[in-house]
């Protein structure tokens, strides 16, 4: 299929950017391993000299995720339409970063994942001389203070890894680009997936995923993108892929491009089933509070409807806090049978975890503590299982909670 730009993301997912390969016929793309490429002349080449620059197969994924972001950028632009593909999720974050020059002011949502946290503050403030902000972009009136003239960066990531807030991206770009027109507003989507939410259309420049969740789907694969529709951009990006080099292997690209032809399918079952399971969370009796954007409890609800496709899907995220404290939360993650304890998210299996012991551990402790990140705070990624087998799971953990015996909840009071 050579034009789906008018397709759905149903079927995007599985034509985007993609064409049977020339000498076979393969639809699907080979896996092409050589590191480098015969030439027939110095500097006389196909288009392909060595892996870390071009590679066949990465192109083939990164023509695809840059498709589902909606970035138009044609192939006679840019050889991948402005898609980059990363060895993590954190080296795509990375690369981001060296777009700023050393000094440069950033702002960033406060709750993002711990290690972007730990990135930002211990690794970027020493070696590039960053400045970090860090505020609460679900208050205009913070962004609006925290942007100066010489901002280089607005990183958001929304809804954010654990607490679930959801950043209204097309009000920030406004605020940022009347006050800092230069400033680039880069938008982490890990926990969405273009199925879900598309960033380049609310106005952010850079869209960033940790392919490793949703967009690979089966935790088989660490990686990572950023996409950008703009094609001045697109060259810097294309320069520091390549220069700093922590490009995503041949087979990691194979094995993402494989996982996204069913990210629609998985995408509208993660929605369904969380959205089941988040409404009747919200009734149990071991539950202190249940965050999901979509939940109208939830408190940015009316802008994650906004911005959000698929009639607001709310995602396989659920946020909750159980009632109790430390031994409720241990007993219930160590009875859990279907979901298993473990980090990540985002995949067909249900994974379920402790942010404050486990993904978030690197989080300054006063910060973790501004955030909510507690340790009654649960993190469940809802697979697509079936949604009844999740629910008696989650039943079999609050049984366990109840007799944890340490609280003022166990003791009845
Ligand atoms: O793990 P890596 O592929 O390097 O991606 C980092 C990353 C970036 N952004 C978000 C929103 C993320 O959630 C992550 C990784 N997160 C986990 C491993 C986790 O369990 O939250």
């Amino acid at each position: 299929m050579d034009d789906t730009s008018k397709a759905g993301i149903g079927t995007k997912v599985i034509h985007a950017g993609q064409r049977p390969e020339p000498i076979t016929g393969a639809v699907m793309p080979p896996i092409v391993t050589s590191s480098t490429y015969a030439q027939r002349s110095p500097g006389e080449h196909t288009g392909f000299e060595y892996t870390r620059s071009h590679n066949p197969t990465r192109y083939a994924l990164e023509r695809m995720v840059a498709k589902l972001e909606g970035s138009d950028l044609p192939e006679e632009l840019d050889a991948s339409c402005g898609g980059f593909a990363f060895s993590s999720g954190l080296a795509a974050i990375g690369c981001a970063l060296e777009l700023l020059d050393a000094g440069s002011h950033v702002v960033s949502m406060d709750d993002v994942y711990g290690g972007t946290n730990r990135q930002f503050q211990r690794v970027r403030k020493r070696t590039q001389g960053l400045e970090f902000d860090f505020v609460d972009m679900t208050d205009m009136s913070k962004v609006e203070r925290a942007v100066r003239p010489e901002t280089g960066m607005v990183w958001i990531e929304t809804p954010t890894n654990p607490t679930l807030k959801v950043v209204d991206i097309a009000a920030v770009r406004e605020v940022v680009k009347s006050k800092a027109p230069n400033c680039l507003v880069c938008v982490d989507g890990t926990f969405t997936s273009p199925v879900n939410q598309r960033p380049l259309e609310h106005g952010a420049d850079i869209v960033m995923h940790s392919v490793t969740k949703y967009l690979n789907g089966h935790s088989d694969v660490v990686g990572g993108v950023l996409v950008t529709g703009d094609p001045e951009l697109a060259e810097r990006v294309r320069f520091l892929q390549n220069a700093v080099g922590s490009v995503m292997s041949p087979f990691d690209s194979y094995m993402t491009l494989r996982g996204i032809k069913t990210l629609a399918v998985r995408i509208r079952q993660h929605n369904a089933s969380a959205q089941e399971i988040a409404e009747r969370l919200e009734k149990h009796e071991m539950v202190e509070r249940v965050v999901y954007p979509g939940l109208s409890s939830h408190p940015q609800h009316a802008v994650h409807r906004k911005q959000t496709a698929e009639g607001g899907g709310g995602g396989g995220m659920i946020t909750f806090f159980i009632k109790g404290g430390l031994a409720e939360a241990r007993a219930f993650l160590e009875a859990v049978r279907v979901f298993t304890l473990a980090e990540s998210l985002g995949g067909v299996e249900s994974l379920i975890e402790h942010p404050a012991i486990m993904t978030h551990a690197s989080v300054p402790a006063e910060m973790r503590e501004e955030l909510g990140i507690s340790d009654t705070l649960i993190r469940l990624s809802v697979g697509v299982e079936e949604t009844a087998d999740l629910m008696a799971d989650l039943d079999r953990g609050f049984e366990a909670a109840k007799g944890a015996g340490t609280s003022a909840v166990a003791a009845g009071v």
